[in-house]
């Protein structure tokens, strides 16, 4: 059982919900490994992962009040912080954050190290660590100004300032915000829609992108080539084919 999450099942989606609501879901030590041990031994049915928060925030990133976390931050990042971020990417189903609420510091970047980030509009994102004299972690400095480049990266770290879940999403941080009360709504939807889609194909689009930003151009297009040969060998492209064919939805089953 959990005690600084909450874990649910239900139709090929699989919901995470950061559960210490009463101090707006900050990162301890129990919530950063009992994420990494979700993520890692999902059942082979989940095929969308949703990451969101209790109560009114997302995450106020690393729990202030943990003085062993504090005296060696190198330590937990390394230990507890990198193993959570791996199990992000490393998930065999794509990951949506739904940001509830407002995200900073750490949070902001565990809600960032996600595939696809739907947002409050109610919500904001924080690189807080500057105001309390650390440098943004958890992926901050390499996710950042990836998306939104440099100039809004350094505003951003350099600042700590509230940036909105519009201005987010007007900036390429994040995939959209939507009004609060069509949220949950839409983010269901967005998860249902992954949930049915071609998981494998998925896997492989996500690993393309993610090697893209080391790659050159041949490189890429090698590795392109490679999980193209795969993903035109799975049985989601015979039934994609064959839908399209018989002009009717696809029925993926993820293989
Ligand atoms: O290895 C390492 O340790 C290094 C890693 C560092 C990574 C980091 O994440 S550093 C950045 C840490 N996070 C922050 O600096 C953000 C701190 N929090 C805030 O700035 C604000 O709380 C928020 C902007 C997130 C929300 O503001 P607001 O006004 O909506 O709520 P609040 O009243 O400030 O917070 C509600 C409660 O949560 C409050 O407790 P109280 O007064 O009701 O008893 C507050 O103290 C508590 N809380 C909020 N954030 C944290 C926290 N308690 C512990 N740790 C927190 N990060």
């Amino acid at each position: 059982t959990y005690e600084a999450i909450q874990f649910g099942a239900a139709d090929g989606v699989a919901t995470i919900t950061l559960n210490r609501p009463q101090v707006m879901n900050a990162l301890n030590s129990r919530m950063r490994h009992e994420i990494t041990d979700v993520l890692s031994g999902l059942s082979a049915d989940i095929r969308c992962v949703v990451m969101t928060g209790a109560g009114r925030g997302f995450c106020s990133g690393q729990d202030l009040t943990d003085r062993a976390a504090a005296a060696d931050l190198e330590g937990t990042l390394r230990d507890e912080y990198e193993p959570m971020l791996r199990a992000i990417r490393a998930c065999p189903a794509p990951v949506i954050a739904a940001v509830n609420g407002v995200a900073a510091g750490a949070g902001a970047n565990l809600a960032l190290a996600a595939d696809v980030v739907i947002a409050t509009e109610s919500a904001s994102f924080i690189q807080a660590f500057a105001r309390i004299g650390l440098i943004p972690d958890a992926g901050g400095t390499f996710v950042i100004p990836r998306a939104v480049g440099m100039a809004r990266a350094m505003g951003m770290m350099l600042f700590a300032e509230p940036v909105s879940a519009r201005q987010a999403a007007d900036w390429g941080l994040i995939w959209e915000a939507l009004p609060d009360d069509a949220f949950a709504a839409g983010v269901e939807a967005r998860a249902r829609q992954l949930a049915q889609g071609p998981t494998s194909a998925f896997r492989a689009i996500r690993a393309a992108v993610e090697a893209s930003f080391g790659n050159d151009l041949d490189t890429q297009l090698g590795l392109e080539a490679r999980l193209q040969g795969a993903a035109g060998r799975s049985a989601d492209f015979v039934e994609g084919v064959t839908a399209f064919l018989e002009k009717r939805p696809a029925r993926f089953t993820g293989r």
